[in-house]
């Protein structure tokens, strides 16, 4: 036996035990684009794996083989569930049975761009009802550093249960990227930090048995930092490249072409690209849970500050350029016909949280535009209490106006080209066309 095993107590011995001969009976707390394709590969590994998610309908279908993750299809799920090997429940007391829980549920924003906490607060509430000797618990959710050690362990330990002797508690980092082709739950490295030395051990131990890369930190802050500082790394340098293009804008410089060109650099540099604001459920978030912590310490976190108004003022850029290419046909806004090509927060996927389309229907909407719009992927869209529905990319023909918001690859650019009258491009989807009825972000 290694001596770390001779000196781990037998709790640790048992559960390490567990987790190598794949006895361990998994759960995952909150079966979402994160928490579903998790639970996945663990029942692929072989564990006996649980889903818990308040949801009745996403247990039902899952326990139907039936999937909603678009990473996930249903005839990867489907055998996982009628083989045993992996079924989903409403019910917490299941974790009476369990050895591990991952914690996999949604850390938002409030209306204050303070961190809502009630998901992780509700879920450990849960799991410490039913919460025995020998269990990994692991937050995956993404917060501010500071929340394992401060939130989840005080939760668990008021079992009486010694931490690092007789559980495990470790924080790592989701990185889930929905509809990336390439990087998959199974495949992008995993960063796991523990309350112990022994925590963090167990961690690593878990995960290197489903996933290919598994990267050991110190702590839980450490590991609670890592996700927010790759975030905010891409949220400031969104804000940089918006702000750039702001620049160009002004000085009449193709901001596109520059980037390309600078892009040609092998080394210290990574393109990123303007566009008609900032969407999703991570990028527009998890920089405001940083700045809120540190806050807290007495530092003001002005970078995430400031490059959440320029991103912020994106979709306000977007209406003046819309605003001044229908003005040079002569067209008011009021009572002009604007066409939106694209409402998903990034191309090709379905996902609307944040999207910037959304801040852009509003302002057209405001300014008195009669709106319609195109998305393959959305097809029906609730807009300030009224449901829009989806046209097909023929309408463009009678807009008086057309703007690209995401740019989908589905889309037929060129016949977009012919059949428009008027098309602002904020994403260089038309990069290929040369057209005087092409305005440019
Ligand atoms: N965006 C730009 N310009 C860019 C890149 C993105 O305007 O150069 C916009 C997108 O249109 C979108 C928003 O920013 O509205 C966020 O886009 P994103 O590409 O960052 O996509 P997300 O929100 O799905 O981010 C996820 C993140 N993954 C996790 O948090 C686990 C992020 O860390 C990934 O880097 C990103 O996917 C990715 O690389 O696709």
């Amino acid at each position: 036996m290694s001596e770390a095993q001779i000196a781990m107590p037998a709790t640790a011995q048992i559960l390490e035990e567990k987790i190598r001969s794949r006895h361990a009976r998994v759960g995952i707390v909150g079966l979402g684009y994160v928490g579903l394709p998790l639970a996945v590969e663990y029942a692929k590994a072989g564990y006996s794996v649980t889903g818990i998610d308040v949801s009745e309908g996403k247990t039902q279908r899952v326990n139907t083989g039936d999937s909603y993750v678009g990473d996930i299809a249903s005839a990867t799920l489907a055998p996982l569930v009628d083989s045993g090997k992996l079924r989903a429940t409403t019910d917490f007391s299941a974790i009476l049975d369990l050895d591990t829980i991952n914690i996999c549920v949604p850390t938002p924003l409030r209306k204050t761009k303070d961190p809502d906490m009630s998901y992780i607060v509700s879920a450990c509430q849960e799991i410490a009802k039913h919460f025995h000797a020998g269990m990994l618990v692991i937050l995956e959710s993404t917060t501010y550093p500071g929340t394992t050690d401060e939130l989840v362990l005080p939760m668990l330990s008021k079992s009486g249960l010694e931490v690092g002797r007789d559980f495990f508690l470790c924080f790592s980092p989701e990185r889930v990227d929905p509809g990336n082709p390439r990087y998959q739950t199974a495949n992008i490295p995993k960063v796991v930090g523990g309350c112990t030395p022994e925590c963090t051990q167990m961690g690593s131990l878990f995960y290197s048995q489903a996933l290919e890369r598994v990267i050991p930190v110190s702590s839980t802050q450490v590991a609670e930092m890592v996700k927010l500082l790759e975030n905010t790394f891409r949220m400031i340098n969104i804000g940089l490249v918006n702000e750039v293009a702001l620049m160009c804008d002004r000085m009449g410089i193709n901001v596109w072409e520059v980037i390309d060109a600078a892009a040609t650099k092998p080394f210290g540099f990574m393109p990123f690209y303007p566009g008609p604001g900032l969407g999703g459920h991570c990028i527009p978030i998890d920089p405001w849970y940083l700045s809120w912590k540190t806050k807290q310490t007495g530092i003001e976190a002005r970078f995430i500050e400031l490059a959440g108004y320029i991103n912020g003022q994106m979709p306000h850029f977007v209406v003046e350029k819309v605003q001044n290419a229908l003005n040079d046909v002569s067209k008011p806004v009021k009572g002009s016909r604007v066409h939106v090509f694209g409402v998903a927060y990034k191309r090709n996927i379905d996902d609307v949280r944040e999207s910037p389309a959304l801040d852009l229907l509003l302002l057209l909407k405001q300014r008195g535009a009669v709106l319609s719009y195109s998305d393959p992927y959305v097809p029906l869209l609730r807009l300030d209490g009224v449901d829009l529905t989806a046209q097909p990319e023929e309408a463009v023909a009678s807009a008086d106006c057309v703007v690209v918001v995401t740019d989908h690859s589905a889309f037929d650019y060129e016949a977009l080209v012919q059949r428009a009258r008027l098309i602002v491009d904020t994403r260089n989807a038309l990069r290929a066309f040369t057209s005087p009825k092409i305005v440019r972000l």
